[in-house]
């Protein structure tokens, strides 16, 4: 295993004082064999790296945005090119399948793709004034450096959302990965560092330092996210870090975009194609061995269909290959570590404590692979929305419920803190118009006929209520990324005041 990663690693251009004798141990999830003792950057490293990141700011935002394009389009180029050694190293250390690894390369080029033609697109509006020979408009400036925080679950592509969309918008970078993923950050950054050489080459006038990746525990973070140099704070990660991390950008009036944990349920309605269900829930909920934030956690089924609906689940659940993510044919590869299995297994116990009727969710592999943590996927027939079935456990357990209207379904897919991606399985038109209209579902995503996970890069994704409320990717959520400048321009000889309003000695 470690072999591999070393190939890898040198195949995508990080040289091994990267990732050798240093203090932090990165260990696959497939086997939980060392592939790594990554070097740390200090809190003062952090702040080092934010003012060459300033620096850069000065000089990239005076570039047109069409040519910040190009430099996006290379790293495409480059992402093109390594799309099987980046996605392999994502299975190693994420424990990603491999189809699930290369999907995560390819959301990353698919986002420099809609990067570079934003790049031509950061539009404002003209506006029409109220006053005689004036003109008022609007711009999209860039807005400084950005600061990325991203999560051990989409360890490459969520920075690539964030980092295309800054880099064009005029925004240096500054990236500080999950401690449990560094080896991919560290590919990308050298797949990064190889667009912007070959961007400078081409004759390109740009500073160095529009990406800079700081590897390194609290400390590193709270550096980048106290520092009033950094503009933006784009930070995915549990409700439990956001909630620190909020606070502290808003203290020193930064702005912040969080996208924080999510608790998506599928509503399964009576006039559902139940084949289609089975399959969009199974993926949703069980794809990615339950780790992204969009994995379905809890399914509601009207009571005709519930019985039925579940017990296919349950059948097809139970015939998931689990294995190792890089072996063909499996699709349940490993929880990422032992504190994800340990917290699984008390969430089900919770579950059976407030009723629920657990099947699966024990231990997998342990013989094969004793140091890594492989859990069959849980279905777990609630008698009610209780406690545990509100909490986010980020693990492969799908809570099951009934209803009876869909007032009331709705409800309960509402009635969680979290407000990020949700689903309705229905052919009644009126029904799936309901839900996603304004007293539907009051997620960031609500989707027809089609699971909670697995967006596309062209819309905006977030949620609403614990989950942050940011937008990142798709549509308009550029803009997070730019400020607006409102401008009132005077081609008159006269100077009247808004609102009519007279000053005049
Ligand atoms: C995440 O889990 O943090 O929609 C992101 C999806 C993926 C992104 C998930 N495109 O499931």
């Amino acid at each position: 295993m470690s072999k591999q990663t070393q190939d890898l690693l040198s195949a995508l251009g990080v040289p091994s004082s990267a990732y050798t004798g240093g203090s932090l141990i990165v260990r696959s999830p497939i086997d939980g064999a060392q592939i790594g003792a990554v070097p740390e950057a200090s809190a003062a490293d952090m702040t080092a790296a934010i003012a060459r990141a300033q620096a850069a700011f000065l000089q990239w935002r005076t570039v047109p945005a069409p040519k910040r394009g190009e430099l996006v389009r290379l790293f495409g180029e480059e992402l093109r090119a390594h799309k099987m050694d980046l996605a392999r190293l994502v299975s190693l250390e994420a424990g990603k399948v491999t189809s699930e690894g290369e999907g995560e390369v390819q959301e990353m080029i698919d986002i420099c793709d809609f990067a570079v033609g934003l790049s031509r697109q950061l539009h404002g509006l003209t506006i029409a004034s109220e006053r005689p020979g004036h003109r008022m408009m609007e711009q999209y400036l860039p807005l400084g450096v950005v600061g990325i925080i991203s999560a051990f679950n989409f360890p490459v592509a969520v920075w690539a959302w964030n980092s295309a969309l800054a880099l064009v918008c005029g925004d240096p970078c500054v990236w500080k990965p999950s401690e449990k993923t560094p080896l991919t950050a560290l590919a990308t950054q050298a797949l990064f560092d190889k667009a912007l050489a070959r961007y400078q080459a081409a004759g390109h006038a740009a500073p160095d330092h529009l990406s800079q990746l700081l590897i390194g525990g609290a400390a590193v973070g709270e550096a980048l996210v106290d520092d009033a140099r950094v503009a933006l704070v784009s930070a995915t990660g549990s409700t439990r870090m956001g909630r620190a991390v909020g606070p502290r950008v808003a203290a020193r009036f930064g702005r912040c975009l969080l996208e924080l944990g999510g608790n998506n349920a599928i509503i399964v309605t009576p006039s559902a194609d139940l084949d289609l269900a089975v399959r969009g829930i199974l993926f949703g909920a069980y794809g990615t061995a339950g780790q992204r934030c969009t994995t379905t956690r809890r399914l509601i089924a009207h009571e005709t269909i519930h019985d039925e609906l579940v017990a296919r689940l349950d059948r097809a659940r139970a015939q998931l290959k689990i294995g190792s993510p890089i072996e063909a044919g499996n699709l349940i590869g490993p929880l990422i570590d032992q504190g994800a299995f340990d917290a699984m297994q008390k969430a089900l116990a919770a579950a059976r404590e407030q009723g629920g009727e657990v099947s699966g969710g024990g231990r997998a592999l342990a013989e094969q692979y004793p140091e890594a943590w492989y859990a069959v996927p849980a279905l777990v027939r609630m008698p009610a929305q209780t406690e545990i079935v509100k909490h986010e456990t980020f693990a492969p357990i799908l809570y099951t419920l009934k209803y009876k209207s869909l007032g009331e379904a709705i409800a309960l897919q509402n009635e969680v803190p979290q407000g990020l991606s949700s689903a309705i399985f229905t052919n009644d038109i009126r029904e799936a118009e309901l839900f996603v209209s304004a007293s539907g579902s009051d997620c960031g995503i609500a989707n027809v006929n089609i699971g909670t996970s697995g967006a596309e890069i062209g819309g905006a994704f977030g949620g609403e209520k614990e989950t942050g409320g940011g937008r990142e990717s798709g549509s308009d959520a550029w803009k997070a990324y730019m400020r607006r400048t409102t401008n009132t321009v005077n081609y008159s000889r006269e100077l009247p005041l808004a609102q009519g309003v007279k000053f005049d000695v």
